[in-house]
């Protein structure tokens, strides 16, 4: 079947609402390139709201070593959050909606000011946030094994599932984010590890990067929306049973069970 940017868009949409995997298209559409992820993922994005979901920010994908090397793409990427994605505290993993959730720690910001790129540097973007947060990014893949090219990741809204924040939210400057560690331990286990660093030096910058990005594509980041920083570990599986927690150094724990 020749692909393009309407029928990758729809293939997604039902994979995701059916809960099944697929190949990456770029098997079938080498051509299938950032740019033209983007606008698979933004026509996506206009899908979800015509179904009554609300945007409510954004995630960045990859922008720690760890993620790249793991899932073998080593650009950044930035996607589109909603409301049909948020978990509140003490919630489950969503088995039922997702295909083969994974779990991976981030820092999160909730914006108090606008922040438009180009030209926006990891300074002028921690001016624009209000609060830090320890958050769970729930990941989940469209593709089998997760394994994709950079092109097919972006268009499937770079692996979009669910997301919690933590208890504990903090003025920017109460915290070094560089330092700020997060502890993954699964049944008990610690398994992972990491601190803010791991994000392109300070989440500060993928804060920027992602304010940079959709200046490309004529989007700014409003006031009140929520930033997810991106992985600061490798992902880890979340089947049903598993018993997942997240520990900050200053942001608090969270906890997932596997449902
Ligand atoms: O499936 C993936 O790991 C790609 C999305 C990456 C999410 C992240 O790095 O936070
Ligand atoms: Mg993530």
């Amino acid at each position: 079947m020749p692909w393009d940017v309407a029928s990758v868009a729809a293939e997604l949409l039902r994979c995701e609402d059916e809960g099944v995997d697929r190949p990456p298209f770029t098997d079938e559409w080498p051509e299938l390139d950032l740019e033209t992820g983007y606008r698979i993922q933004d026509l996506n994005l206009e899908a979800r709201l015509a179904r009554g979901e609300t945007l409510v920010g954004v995630k960045l994908g990859l922008t720690s070593r760890a993620k790249q090397e793991r899932m073998g793409v080593h650009v950044p990427l930035v996607a589109w959050l909603t409301d049909a994605m948020l978990l509140a505290a003490g919630d489950p993993v969503p088995q039922s909606r997702l295909i083969h959730p994974r779990i991976e720690p981030e820092i999160v910001f909730v914006l108090e000011d606008r922040l438009a790129g180009p030209g926006v540097s990891c300074a002028s973007a921690m001016a624009a946030v209000g609060s830090v947060w320890g958050g769970a990014e729930v990941i989940d893949s469209r593709y089998r094994d997760f394994r994709f090219q950079a092109g097919d990741v972006v268009a499937d809204n770079a692996s979009s599932g669910a997301f919690v924040t933590g208890p504990v939210g903090l003025p920017p400057t109460a915290l070094n984010l560089a330092l700020e560690a997060a502890l993954v331990e699964v049944d008990g286990q610690v398994v992972d590890s990491a601190t803010g660093a791991a994000v392109q030096g300070h989440p500060g910058e993928a804060l920027a990067l992602a304010a940079n990005e959709l200046a490309k594509r004529g989007h700014a980041l409003e006031p009140g929306w929520i930033v997810l920083t991106g992985g600061m570990t490798d992902a880890v599986p979340a089947p049903p049973g598993a018993s997942i927690a997240i520990h900050f150094s200053n942001l608090g724990s969270i906890f997932i069970n596997g449902g």
